[in-house]
């Protein structure tokens, strides 16, 4: 790889962040009056305030979905970000757990080729935890709570707040990724298809275009019927960004609150659907509540909303999980679909109704 291209695969990182508050609890009282479960098996919707779901959740129409189903634990994300912090109230009950593995006794007791992998895997330390090595940067939890939040603890409530996320860290402590590792990337993928993923989450972009080694493994997902998700990009411009751009993988653009198109957001032809992704809100490392902006945070929606999908109708095809979420969408910006909003909006509560099998 020459100097020039390895350039522009330093600054691949995702950065996601255009715009990030950090309240204090105190000032998002509105928000906190979510009664917990305080289960680890299922969320009890009566304890759920309407009034607490923040606006993303929301405008995607989960909680009419919830009505149906709040996700199955049998439907697992992976994340492949900047970790997870599980310990925080409202994540640890959602982490996927390797059930044939037991932790820290040294022994890859399911023999995957992981030792201790209980959650996911750590590929950006090779060790097996992300509160463990090198610090974890916030953006792969606030990716989390949007996903799976459960409302355990009156903060934050995700989309699919009884399904399962699997921890796999790639990006480091500043949430970038290098030209070395794409590597590491595909492996990342790998593990996701090995371990029973049913959809990846890939809040990452880069400006180039990447080698084969990761095209080749998102080929692998796509193969082994795991939906991929990824994001157009935060440039503001015309280019859906890889890996979104690849045919196997789910662009999402990014809405602001009038669901207008956010002004960092990439978009183009490739661009499948839209969800917010301006001054959402969701979990930073602790359980403390944030606003974040990116399409880094308008593809957890999606993902989220597909798990609900396949959470209420486990026989449906990865490609019939997509149509019903791409036919319900509200329509945005010209008639029909186009390259800002995609299909449009997605809409959870009319995609998880039509997800009925016969
Ligand atoms: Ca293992
Ligand atoms: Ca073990
Ligand atoms: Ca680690
Ligand atoms: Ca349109």
């Amino acid at each position: 790889m020459g100097a020039k291209s390895r350039a522009l695969f330093t600054v691949l990182g995702i950065l996601a962040i255009v715009l990030v508050a950090v309240f204090g609890a105190t000032a998002v009282g509105d928000r906190r009056d979510v009664a917990g479960a305080g289960g680890a098996t299922s969320v009890s919707l009566a304890t759920i305030d309407p009034s607490a779901i923040s606006w993303s959740i929301e405008r995607v129409g989960a909680p009419a979905a919830w009505n149906m189903t709040t996700g199955s634990s049998e439907i697992v994300v992976a994340i492949i970000d900047s970790g997870i912090d599980g310990t925080a109230p409202d994540l640890s009950s959602a982490l996927w757990i390797n059930l044939d593995e037991i932790a820290g006794n040294g022994i890859d007791d399911d023999g995957n080729g992981y030792v201790d992998d209980l959650h996911g895997w750590d590929f950006r330390d090779n060790d097996p935890g992300s509160l463990v090595g090198t610090p974890i940067h916030w953006h792969g939890t606030f990716v989390a709570g949007l996903i799976a939040a459960r409302p355990d603890s009156n903060q934050a409530t995700g989309v699919a707040p009884d399904i399962r996320v699997m921890d796999l860290r790639f990006l480091d402590t500043r949430n970038q990724f290098y030209g070395r590792d794409w590597e590491m990337f595909a492996e990342a993928i790998d593990y996701a298809i090995d371990n029973g993923a049913d959809i990846i989450n890939l809040s990452v972009y880069c400006n180039g275009v990447p080698p084969a080694t990761l095209e080749q493994a998102l080929r692998r997902a796509h193969d082994a019927g795991v939906l991929v998700v990824g994001i157009a990009g935060n440039n503001g411009c015309n280019r859906v960004c890889y890996p979104g751009r690849y045919p196997w993988v789910i662009a999402v653009s990014a809405t602001d609150r009038e669901n207008g198109l956010a002004s960092f957001s990439n978009y183009g032809a490739d661009v499948a659907v839209c969800a917010p992704g301006d001054a959402v809100i969701s979990l930073y490392p602790d359980g403390e509540i944030a606003a974040g902006s990116g399409t880094s945070f308008a593809a957890p929606h999606v993902s989220a909303a597909l798990a609900l999908i396949l959470s209420r109708n486990a026989g449906l095809s990865p490609q019939e999980a997509l149509a019903c979420l791409m036919d319900s969408a509200t329509d945005l910006g010209i008639a029909g679909s186009d390259a800002e909003f995609g299909s449009g909006l997605i809409n959870a509560g009319q995609a998880v109704a039509s997800a009925i099998s016969g």
